[in-house]
C-alpha cells in the first residue's frame, strides 16, 4: 500500500495549504456546498487520508461509506486504468458493452433471494431510488408511496420529498413531489412504550395509517433502509422490516430496500436484509458497489424489471464503462479478501471499546449499528434529549486530532462511524484512542 498505514499531524487541522485552497474554493464554489472537514485531500489509502499539508488522518467515513475496499483500491485502479485506455463512454443506450452486463450479473447474483432478477444501472443513488419508485408504479399502476421517519433517500425533487429531514435537505426547495406518505419507524431507542414494544406497535402504526391514509390499491411501493443511514443508524427492532415486506407481498405492494449505505459487505453480510431473512422486491445500491466512482443500480425481480416499456428506463451516463470496470475491480475485491468478514471484525474490535465508553459517559444514551456501520446518539444526561452541542463538540475534537469521524440524526446527536472494511486493527484502535479522549475532553 503506497499511503503509510499512520497518523501523522505535521500542521494544525486544517493546515496552511488547506486554507489557501479554502480561499479558493470560497470564492469559487457555492456556499450551499458543505465540507465536514475542510483539508484538501492528495491521497488516500487503506484507513488514511493524506492532505496537503502532509497530515495523515484516520479515516472513519470511507466518504459516507463509499470506499468500502480503500482509496485507490489497486483491483479498482487497475481495471479503470484499462476501461479508460480501452473506451471512456459509448452510452449504454447507444451502443452497449459487457461491463454494463456483467455488474447487472453480479448484482443479481449478490443481492438476497433466489428468484429471477434484473438489474438496471444508473449514477447517484438518489438516481436509484427515484428509478425504483417509477418501476414500481410502472409495474403496480398505482401512485403513492409509503416512507418512514427519519429517512434519507436523497436530494432530486422526488427523493426530496421522500427524505424526512428538512434541515439542511428540503429547507427552501420545495414544493415536492406528490404521493409520499410518511410513517413512524421502529426506532426502538425512542419508541414511545419502550423497545419491547416496538416492532409490534410500529407495524401496527404502519398498517393502520397505510390502510386508512393511504389505502392498499393505491401503494405502489413501500420504500426503507434496512439499517437508516443519514436518520442516525438506527436499526429497526428485530422482526419488523420482515413484517412489512410479508404485508408487502400480500397487498401487491412493491417492497423496496434501500441499500445504497448498508450494501456491499458494510453490515458485515453483502447486504443489511440478509441477516433477518428479508427479501425484497427491488434493491437499490450505491456507494460501496464501484470503490468511489459514481454508480448506482435498481435490481429486482424480473418480471417487475421487465414490466417497463422498451426504452423507459436510462439516462446519458447510467452504467458508464469506467464507473462498472470500478464496480467489478470492487466485487472482486470484497469476494477475494472478505470484506464481510472484515466488517464484522471491525465490529468486534469497535463494540467493545464503545460500550466501554457509554458505560463511562451517561451522554451517550444509545449504541447501535451493525458490522463496520456503528453509531452513538448523545443526549443530555439523565434524559433523552438530544445533545447536539456535543456531539459536534466530541467530532471536531477528533477532527482536531487527526480522526476523520462523521455525524448524523436527525437531531444532529449521533456519531456515525464507517471506516473503509480494510482498515488495520490498529489503525481502528488509535481512532477509538482520539475518540476517547474528545469524550475525556468535552463530555
Ligand atoms: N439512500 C440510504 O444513504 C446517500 C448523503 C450525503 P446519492 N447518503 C449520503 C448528503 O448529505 O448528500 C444516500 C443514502 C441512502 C440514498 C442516498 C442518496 O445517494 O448518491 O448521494 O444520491
Amino acid at each position: 500500500m503506497s499511503v503509510p498505514q499512520q497518523r501523522a499531524l505535521k500542521t494544525a487541522i486544517p493546515g496552511p495549504r488547506s486554507q489557501e485552497l479554502h480561499a479558493r474554493r470560497v470564492a469559487a464554489v457555492s456556499s450551499g456546498v458543505g465540507s465536514t472537514l475542510p483539508v484538501y485531500v492528495e491521497r488516500a489509502g487503506g484507513g488514511i487520508i493524506v492532505d496537503v499539508d502532509g497530515n495523515q488522518l484516520i479515516d472513519f467515513g470511507a466518504g459516507i461509506a463509499v470506499v468500502s475496499v480503500g482509496n485507490a483500491a489497486p483491483r479498482v485502479v487497475e481495471r479503470v486504468h484499462q476501461q479508460v485506455a480501452d473506451f471512456t463512454h459509448t452510452c449504454f443506450m447507444v451502443t452497449p458493452y459487457e461491463e454494463y452486463v456483467a455488474v447487472a450479473e453480479q448484482l443479481n447474483e449478490l443481492t438476497p433471494g433466489e428468484h429471477e432478477k434484473r438489474s438496471a444501472l444508473f449514477n447517484s443513488g438518489a438516481e436509484a431510488v427515484e428509478n425504483a419508485v417509477k418501476i414500481a408504479r410502472a409495474y403496480t399502476g398505482r401512485p403513492a408511496v409509503v416512507v418512514f421517519d427519519h429517512a434519507y433517500h436523497g436530494r432530486t425533487n422526488l427523493t426530496m420529498a421522500l427524505t424526512a429531514k428538512n434541515m439542511p435537505y428540503k429547507h427552501h426547495f420545495g414544493p415536492f413531489a406528490g404521493e409520499v406518505y410518511r410513517v413512524p419507524m421502529a426506532y426502538p431507542y425512542r419508541w414511545p412504550t419502550g423497545p419491547d414494544n416496538c416492532a409490534d406497535e410500529a407495524f401496527e402504526q404502519f398498517v393502520s395509517l397505510t390502510h386508512a391514509q393511504v389505502g392498499e390499491e393505491n401503494c405502489a411501493a413501500v420504500v426503507i433502509e434496512p439499517i437508516q443511514g443519514e436518520g442516525g443508524f438506527i436499526v429497526p427492532a428485530p422482526g419488523f422490516l420482515a413484517r412489512v415486506a410479508e404485508w408487502c407481498a400480500d397487498h401487491g405492494i412493491v417492497f423496496v430496500a434501500d441499500e445504497i449505505q448498508t450494501g456491499f459487505c458494510r453490515t458485515g453480510d453483502w447486504f443489511a436484509c440478509d441477516a433477518e431473512g428479508v427479501v425484497p422486491d427491488l434493491i437499490t445500491t450505491a456507494k460501496g458497489i464501484a470503490g468511489g466512482l459514481p454508480l448506482s443500480g435498481v435490481t429486482g425481480r424480473a418480471e417487475l424489471m421487465d414490466s417497463v416499456h422498451g426504452g423507459g428506463l436510462g439516462g446519458t451516463y447510467g452504467g458508464n464503462p469506467v464507473a462498472c470496470a470500478a464496480a467489478l475491480g470492487s466485487i472482486e475485491t470484497m469476494r477475494a479478501e472478505d470484506l464481510c468478514g472484515a466488517a464484522r471484525r471491525i465490529e468486534s474490535v469497535m463494540r467493545p471499546r464503545l460500550a466501554a465508553l457509554a458505560e463511562k459517559h451517561p451522554a451517550i444514551g444509545d449504541l447501535r449499528g451493525r458490522g463496520a456501520m456503528l453509531a452513538v446518539e448523545l443526549v443530555k444526561p439523565g434524559s433523552k434529549d438530544p445533545n447536539p452541542e456535543l456531539t459536534a463538540a466530541v467530532s471536531r475534537a477528533c477532527h482536531a486530532d487527526g480522526l476523520v469521524a462523521l455525524t448524523a440524526g436527525t437531531y444532529g446527536n449521533v456519531l456515525r462511524f464507517l471506516p473503509p472494511l480494510v482498515i488495520g486493527d490498529d489503525l481502528l484502535t488509535e481512532g477509538l484512542d482520539i475518540l476517547e479522549a474528545a469524550f475525556a475532553a468535552n463530555a
